[in-house]
């Protein structure tokens, strides 16, 4: 299976979020992609080359413009402010507050983020656009005929809608890459997402639509991140409606009920009549994850690969979470290789 991936990853690399109560070390880290490319490496698991750069009208096709030139702009404009730590917000636009885009950048960083976890650095913007390219040149080489890709992205994307950062996620990378998908000839097209948290973005993006079937199997949000969003009654709306599925499961539930989840999943994708499949694979659903609820273990990963590749559909897979650093390689690796055993 062909990998892609950028260097530029690196150029994301926050300083702190914050998590419960207190500013901590980013769990989003840089080494995360590197032990990735290692596993991939490590296990020859195919090609790993550069992304094609696409430019801004992909990612337009799925997010906000003026979103866009935020991102594109909010480093220097909160440099020039004279400040030199990462930027992140200290409110959101919460209920019976005006929906105005204020002027400056220390506002439009609360009316753009979701939460207080996805600084904004010097190089966020590069990272974020070389990870939509990684997903995009993804997409280019299943439509090129290619039976499984592998983008390696970071930062992470699904919870990134059209016009909101938050989740470590910027660019909806998955999303950007199901709708390329569809503008270059797949008629239907599946996102499963199997990271442990909900797929905000990616199914707010999609959730009145019928061409692109959005699953979630993910921490129940009555308790987990991102709480407002990722309950089993969102079935989609207007010409959506019946193309959305989500399978909640409570905080700490076995490896038997997720794969339940998991076949149910599967199930919808086939019936759907999928043309092709965008994995959002996050891996924070291992049981040695330091912020996240389910009990995976790493040989279970092979089992999700094999299960995938049942589908026999073009699959590109694109990285989301998965924060226990030392196993994350192997995790990935498994789902990976599970795939094309
Ligand atoms: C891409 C992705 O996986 N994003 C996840 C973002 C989760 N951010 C908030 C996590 C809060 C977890 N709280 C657990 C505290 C453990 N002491
Ligand atoms: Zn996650």
């Amino acid at each position: 299976m062909l990998t892609l991936y950028s260097d530029s990853h690196r150029l994301q690399h926050g300083r702190s979020e914050l998590i419960d109560g207190t500013l901590k070390p980013c769990f989003e880290t840089p080494s995360r992609a590197d032990m990735v490319l290692a596993a991939v490496r490590e296990r020859d698991l195919g090609d790993v080359i550069h992304p094609r750069r696409h430019g801004l009208a992909p990612i337009l096709r799925v997010h906000d413009e003026g979103y866009v030139r935020f991102l594109e702009t909010a480093w220097q404009r909160w440099t020039a402010l004279g400040r030199d730590c990462d930027a992140l917000p200290k409110m959101w636009q919460i209920r019976r507050l005006r929906e105005t885009v204020p002027e400056q950048v220390e506002g439009q960083l609360c009316y753009y983020s979701m939460d207080c976890g996805t600084p904004i650095t010097a190089g966020t913007w590069q990272a974020a656009t070389a990870a939509a390219d990684a997903a995009l040149t993804g997409a280019e080489r299943l439509i090129g005929g290619e039976r499984a890709v592998f983008a390696l992205t970071r930062p992470p994307g699904h919870h990134a809608a059209s016009d909101y950062c938050g989740g470590y996620c910027f660019f909806n990378n998955a999303a950007i890459a199901a709708q390329a998908l569809r503008d270059h000839g797949m008629r239907r097209v599946a996102v499963l997402d199997v990271d442990y948290h909900h797929g905000n973005g990616t199914q707010d993006i999609f959730y009145r639509r019928s061409d692109v079937l959005f699953l979630s199997i993910h921490g129940d949000p009555r308790t987990e991140y991102p709480f407002f969003l990722g309950h089993a009654d969102e079935k989609g709306e207007d010409e959506g409606l019946g193309y959305n599925f989500n399978f909640p499961l409570a905080a700490g539930s076995c490896v038997s009920t997720w794969f339940f989840a998991l076949d149910c999943a599967l199930e919808q994708i086939a019936r759907f009549g999928a043309d092709a499949l965008v994995v959002s694979l996050g891996v924070d659903t291992f049981r040695g994850d330091p912020i996240s609820r389910f009990q995976l273990e790493t040989p279970d990963f092979t089992t999700l690969g094999a299960r995938l590749a049942g589908l026999k559909l073009p699959t590109l897979f694109c990285l989301e979470g998965g924060y226990a650093v030392g196993p994350i390689g192997d995790n990935v690796a498994n789902v990976l290789c599970g795939f094309e055993a």
